[in-house]
């Protein structure tokens, strides 16, 4: 009696999580098979989306590897805003993340810590205070003698501050599903293959989809949607663009060549000598979905690369097995 009451006393500690023995000092390789997190959603209501996005750091885990890393709210998965054609979208993005130190070469890797966003699919306004991230860029493909910071300065949201972005989508707005991320010059990729990416879907207006779309779609059946994010957020190879190299061009401070393991190697080579360049869905490794036979869902998938491309395919079914 007491020795079962022992077992489970120590199973509610150790036994609820399949990666219990395994931490950044002990690593194993990744399993998979987590039951899947759908992201925070945010949706606009009466045609209008209020929400805020604070960027810092936080601890993110996949599986018992846990990350520093820069996201949005506090952890990965970013939250899903889900819009209409019409709509008035106010995000105001928030940086508290600390000084960035060294001020670095235009066209270098450089400012860790300074933000701003942009997003795919709306059609909207390149001018502040709408998407005004493709301004500059227009600007120096057209007239390459400047230099990229010769002439507009694009908007950024330095360390400490904030700002107030008003997205007016039209009502001819295509509904899709498209994401947002941060896209400051200089920190795009490191931030983005930070986890700085979300999920922003436009519905369908009910009165435009066939019946067996409505029937496993938002607003009616939202339970039926799948959001995916897919990213190469674990990118540990030996690699020109890999994250730690990234890491060292850039200054982050969040290292993992400083954590030894069980193996007296870091964690930072271990995950090297494991080839840890895994895709993440939603910040899980190969998270786990079940489905009815015969159920329908709507899986909507983004991926957020940063660099890759995906090539998407579904397996065959295992005949004969549950
Ligand atoms: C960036 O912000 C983080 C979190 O506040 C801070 O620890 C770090 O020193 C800042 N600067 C750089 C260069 O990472
Ligand atoms: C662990 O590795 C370091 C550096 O490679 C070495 O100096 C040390 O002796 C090793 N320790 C053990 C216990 O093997
Ligand atoms: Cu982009």
């Amino acid at each position: 009696m007491t020795s079962s009451l022992l077992f489970l006393a120590l199973c509610l500690v150790a036994c609820g999580s399949a990666h219990a023995q395994c931490s950044n000092t002990s690593p194993c390789p990744f399993k998979g098979g987590d039951d899947f997190i759908t992201p925070e959603e945010t949706s606009s209501v009466d045609g209008k989306l209020d929400m805020t996005l604070t960027v810092d750091v936080s601890d993110v885990t996949v599986e018992w590897l846990t990350l520093t890393r820069r996201t949005y709210n506090g952890g990965w998965p970013s939250p899903t805003l889900r819009v209409r054609a019409g709509d008035r979208v106010n995000v105001l993005l928030k940086n508290e993340l600390g000084e960035n130190q060294a001020e670095g070469e235009p066209n270098t890797f450089r400012h860790p810590n300074t933000t701003n966003l942009h997003v795919h699919g709306l059609h909207i306004s390149p001018r502040e205070p709408q998407d005004d991230v493709l301004i500059q860029r227009k600007l120096t493909s057209l007239y390459p003698i400047f230099t990229l910071d010769c002439c507009y300065p694009i908007l950024q949201v330095n360390p400490g501050g904030e700002y107030q972005y008003h997205y007016e989508l039209n009502e001819l707005q295509p509904a899709g599903t498209y994401w947002y991320h941060a896209h400051h010059h200089g920190a795009t990729y490191f931030q983005v293959a930070s986890g700085l990416a979300g999920l922003l879907i436009v519905e369908d207006e009910e009165n435009s989809m066939p019946d067996e779309l409505a029937a496993i779609s938002c607003p009616k059946h939202c339970d039926k949607e799948v959001p995916m994010l897919l990213g190469k957020m674990l990118f540990y190879g030996q690699d020109f663009f890999s994250f730690p190299a990234i890491q060292d061009q850039i200054g982050d401070i969040f290292l993992l060549d400083d954590i030894v393991t069980d193996e007296n190697i870091t964690l930072l080579d271990w995950l090297e000598r494991h080839d840890a360049t895994q895709y993440l869905t939603n910040g899980q490794y190969v998270p786990k979905i079940s489905m009815q036979p015969g159920e329908i869902r709507r899986f909507r998938l983004v991926n957020v690369g940063p660099t890759d491309m995906l090539e998407i395919y579904l397996e065959e079914p295992k005949r004969g097995n549950a």
